[in-house]
C-alpha cells in the first residue's frame, strides 16, 4: 500500500471504525479475558468458537454439515452449509455485514438469530475474537447466488469484501492461523478436537461433522479423517460412554421435553459397576460443575424410584432408609438443556445457576420415568434391586469404616503387627515404604535407616478397589493396615466422606514394588486405592513411587535407602 493510499484510508476512518479497532485491540491485549488463556486450551478454544457459530446455524435449522480441517501449518478451516454470513450493507456502519461480523466485538449477537445465545461462560465471544487473535484469516461466503471473500490480519481487513464468483449453494468457510505472538503453542491436538466434535455430534443428532488432519497421511495416501454423526443423539452418547461396562437395563431411558422455552434432553442407563457418571450440558457447553439442571435430574430420579419402590412394597424388608447417594451406583447419564439466558456461576463458570431450570428438568424427567417404570416392570425391578444393594452396602461400609477407626483407638499403639516402624515420631522426616510381600519386606528392612524409615509389607495383590464394594474394602486386612499405619481416618460430614490427615505419621509414603509385570500391577492397584480413598495424600504430594533397583547408601556405620 502506498503512503497516499494509507492517508486516504485513514481519512475514511469514522468513529465506528475506531471503535472496532479498539475492540480488537482489547482482545489482543487481554486474550485471557475472552478465550480463557493463551496456552493450548486457548488455542483450541478458537476452533470451538468458530464451530459454535456453525452449530448455531444448525440449531436455527439451516445447517446439516460442518467440516473441520487441520492444515499442515496448524491453521484451521471450518466449513458449514448454513445460510452464510450476511454480506449486504450494514446501514449504520456503512460497510458489509460480513466485515462487521468479522471485526466488531460481539456483533454476532446484533443479528437476532432466534437461537440459544450463550451469554455467560467463555463460548459465544464471537468469531471476531478469533480474527483478532489470528495473524491470518480468510472468510468465504456463498449466498444469494454469489461467492464472496475477505481476508484479515490480526483482525484488520486486508481489503474490502470481494465478489469472487457465482454459486448455487449457501454456507460459510472460515480459515484462521493463530497468531504466534499471542499463543504459547500453535500445535493442535487431533484427539482433543475429535473428542469435542464427537460430543457435538451426539448433542446435535442428525448433524454431520468431519475432522481431517492434513498433517498426517495414512498408508492409503489419504489424510487422517473421522466422520461423526448420530441419529440416536444422547441415547447413543450414554451407550458410547458405557461401551466398556456391562449394562443393567436393556436400553437407555430417554427424555425430551420443553417447558417455558427451556428444552430438556436426558438419557440415562445403569451398569453393573459402582461409579456414577453424569455429564451435563447447557446450550451444548459442558457444565463440569453441574448446576440446577443436574439438581432437577437428581430430584426426579430420587422421587420416582422411591415412589415406585414404596408403591410396590419393595423396600419393606429394608431396615434403613434409602438416601440420595444410593441412586448413584452404576448410573451413567447425560443431562442437556437449552436455555435462552443461561447464568453461569462457580469457580470456572461451569455451573448452571438459573433456578427455574431445576423444576423444569425434574418434571420432564419425572413424567417419562413414571411411564417407563410402569411399562417396564422387569427393568424397574433391576434398578430398584441395585438401589437396595447400594443402600445395604452403604450401611455395611459405614460399620466397617467405624471398625477400622475403633481398632485404631482400642488396641494400645493400634499399629499393625506387620509394620516395622521407625523410631522418629516426626511425620515431616518420617518415610514409610509399602512393599510387596514379606520377603521384599525383609530385604527392605535390612537396607533401611530405622530412625526415619518404616516398612509395611503388603500381602500379594491388594484388592482392586475399582471393582469391589465399599464395605469389602474396609474389611480388607491390607487396607486396614494402611489406614492404621498411616494414622489417617475417614470422617463423615453432611453425608460427605472426608479424609482426616491431621495425624498422618509419615510425609513420604513410598510405594515400592518389584520391577516386573506383577510389581507394576500391584503398584497400580495401590495407586488406585490412594486415588479413590486417600486422594488428599496424592494431591498434597505425600505419595511416591520407588523405581527399583534401590540402593543403600553407607557412610561408616550409617546407612539408609537412597530416595533422591
Ligand atoms: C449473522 C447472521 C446470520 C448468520 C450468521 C451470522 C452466520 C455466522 C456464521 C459463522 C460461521 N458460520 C455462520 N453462518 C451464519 C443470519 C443470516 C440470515 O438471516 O440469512
Amino acid at each position: 500500500m502506498s503512503e497516499q493510499d494509507k492517508t486516504q484510508k485513514n481519512d475514511n476512518y469514522g468513529a465506528d471504525n475506531i471503535q472496532a479497532l479498539e475492540g480488537l485491540e482489547a482482545v489482543r491485549k487481554r486474550p485471557g479475558m475472552y478465550i480463557g488463556s493463551t496456552d493450548t486450551k486457548g488455542l483450541h478454544h478458537l476452533v470451538w468458537e468458530v464451530i459454535d457459530n456453525s452449530i448455531d446455524e444448525h440449531l436455527a435449522g439451516y445447517c446439516t454439515h460442518i467440516e473441520t480441517i487441520i492444515h499442515k501449518d496448524n491453521s484451521i478451516t471450518v466449513t458449514d452449509n448454513g445460510r452464510g454470513i450476511p454480506t449486504g450493507m450494514h446501514e449504520k456502519l456503512q460497510k458489509s455485514a460480513l466485515e462487521v461480523v468479522m471485526t466488531v466485538l460481539h456483533a454476532g449477537g446484533k443479528f437476532d438469530k432466534n437461537t440459544y445465545k450463550v451469554s455467560g461462560g467463555l463460548h459465544g465471544v464471537g468469531v471476531s475474537c478469533v480474527n483478532a487473535l489470528s495473524d491470518y484469516v480468510r472468510v468465504e461466503v456463498q449466498r444469494e447466488g454469489k461467492k464472496f471473500e475477505q481476508e484479515y490480519s490480526k483482525g484488520i481487513p486486508l481489503g474490502p469484501v470481494k465478489e469472487i464468483g457465482v454459486s448455487d449453494k449457501t454456507g460459510t468457510r472460515v480459515t484462521f492461523r493463530p497468531d504466534a505472538e499471542i499463543f504459547e503453542s500453535l500445535e493442535y491436538t487431533y484427539a482433543t478436537l475429535a473428542s469435542r466434535i464427537r460430543e457435538l455430534a451426539y448433542l446435535n443428532k442428525g448433524l454431520y461433522l468431519t475432522l481431517t488432519d492434513e498433517r498426517e497421511v495414512l498408508e492409503n495416501g489419504e489424510f487422517k479423517k473421522n466422520d461423526f454423526h448420530s441419529e440416536g443423539g444422547l441415547k447413543e452418547f450414554v451407550q458410547y460412554l458405557d461401551e466398556t461396562r456391562t449394562p443393567l437395563i436393556t436400553d437407555p431411558i430417554y427424555v425430551v421435553g420443553k417447558e417455558e422455552n427451556v428444552e430438556v434432553e436426558v438419557a440415562m442407563t445403569y451398569n453393573t459397576g459402582y461409579q456414577e457418571n453424569i455429564f451435563s450440558f447447557v446450550n451444548n457447553i459442558n457444565t463440569r460443575e453441574g448446576g440446577t439442571h443436574v439438581a432437577g435430574f437428581r430430584r426426579a430420579i430420587a422421587r420416582l424410584f422411591k415412589q415406585y419402590g414404596d408403591d410396590n412394597n419393595l423396600f419393606s424388608k429394608l431396615k434403613i432408609t434409602i438416601q440420595g447417594e444410593d441412586f448413584k451406583e452404576g448410573l451413567t447419564a447425560i443431562v442437556s438443556v437449552k436455555v435462552q439466558e443461561p447464568q453461569f456461576k462457580g469457580q470456572t463458570k461451569g455451573e448452571l445457576g438459573n433456578s427455574e431450570v431445576t423444576g423444569i428438568v425434574s418434571r420432564c424427567v419425572g413424567d417419562v420415568l413414571k411411564d417407563y417404570l410402569e411399562e417396564n416392570p422387569m427393568q424397574a425391578r433391576k434398578i430398584i434391586d441395585k438401589i437396595i444393594l447400594a443402600a445395604t452396602a452403604r450401611h455395611a461400609a459405614r460399620k466397617a469404616r467405624e471398625m477400622v477407626q475403633r481398632k485404631n483407638i482400642l488396641t494400645g499403639s493400634g499399629l499393625p503387627g506387620k509394620l516395622s516402624d521407625c523410631s522418629s515420631k516426626d511425620p515431616y522426616e518420617s518415610e514409610i515404604f509399602l512393599v510387596e510381600g514379606d520377603s521384599a519386606g525383609g530385604t527392605a528392612k535390612q537396607g533401611r535407616d530405622r530412625n526415619f524409615q518404616a516398612i509395611l509389607p503388603l500381602r500379594g495383590k491388594i484388592l482392586n478397589v475399582e471393582k469391589a464394594m465399599e464395605y469389602k474394602i474396609y474389611e480388607n486386612e491390607e487396607i486396614k493396615n494402611m489406614f492404621t499405619a498411616l494414622g489417617v481416618s475417614i470422617e463423615e460430614k453432611d453425608g460427605d466422606k472426608i479424609l482426616n490427615i491431621e495425624k498422618l505419621r509419615y510425609h513420604k509414603i513410598v510405594i515400592m514394588c518389584d520391577a516386573d509385570i506383577d510389581g507394576s500391577h500391584i503398584s497400580t492397584l495401590i495407586m488406585t486405592f490412594f486415588f479413590r480413598y486417600m486422594k488428599p495424600l496424592v494431591e498434597q504430594g505425600f505419595v511416591y513411587i520407588a523405581a527399583p533397583p534401590l540402593y543403600q547408601v553407607r557412610k561408616g556405620k550409617k546407612f539408609c535407602i537412597l530416595l533422591e
